[in-house]
């Protein structure tokens, strides 16, 4: 399975003086269990088959895709990668048989309901490619998601990249649904 859910947890403040034993045996747990309720409330995001396009070694953008579910409404509004300097939201669309994309701001995250993103639809493009990406290696992406109320979860997602590369077309292919 190439994709890997990890919702980013943030420190739950163990820095805090304890004081009593009483409180050394209690406290720690019951803050770490409130943490964990308030993200698994907040959006629990779920990845799977994550990819990301080989590169040629000038090659300076890629397209990332895979499968998101959050389980509860919730939006996509931005990634990021190590690999690149930048990272945003496309949609390709076809005119003419003409391939066009076009950044996007937000891609809506229904609850309960994958949503792909796949050649030929949204996607993630990686701009600005800071090296070759090799076929079997795997990228660290950052998906900035945000629930309902606005709150913003990092999602990290480990990506395999597969697939020739595709120099200077990489939006030629046909959606992967297509009939
Ligand atoms: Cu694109």
């Amino acid at each position: 399975m190439a994709g890997i859910e990890t919702v980013k947890q943030e420190s739950v403040g163990m820095d805090a003086p304890i004081r009593s034993r009483a409180v050394r045996g209690r406290v720690p747990g019951a803050a770490l269990g409130l943490l964990l309720a308030a993200s698994t409330a907040s959006a629990q995001v779920t990845v799977n088959d994550a990819w990301v396009r080989a590169s040629v070694p000038a090659q300076k953008t890629s397209g990332a895709y895979m499968t998101i579910t959050s389980r509860n409404a919730a939006r996509l509004v931005g990634a990021s990668s190590q690999v690149a300097a930048a990272a945003e939201i496309h949609e390709t669309r076809f005119q003419n048989d003409i391939a066009r994309m076009r950044p996007v701001l937000a891609i809506a995250l229904p609850a309960g309901r994958p949503v792909q993103l796949k050649p030929g639809g949204y996607h993630l493009m990686l701009l600005d490619l800071k090296r070759q990406l090799k076929a079997g290696e795997m990228v660290p992406i950052v998906l900035q998601v945000e629930d309902a109320s606005g709150k913003p979860v990092n999602v990290a997602v480990s990506a395999r990249v597969a697939g020739a590369a595709s120099g200077a077309t990489p939006h030629a292919e046909h959606p992967a649904h297509g009939h």
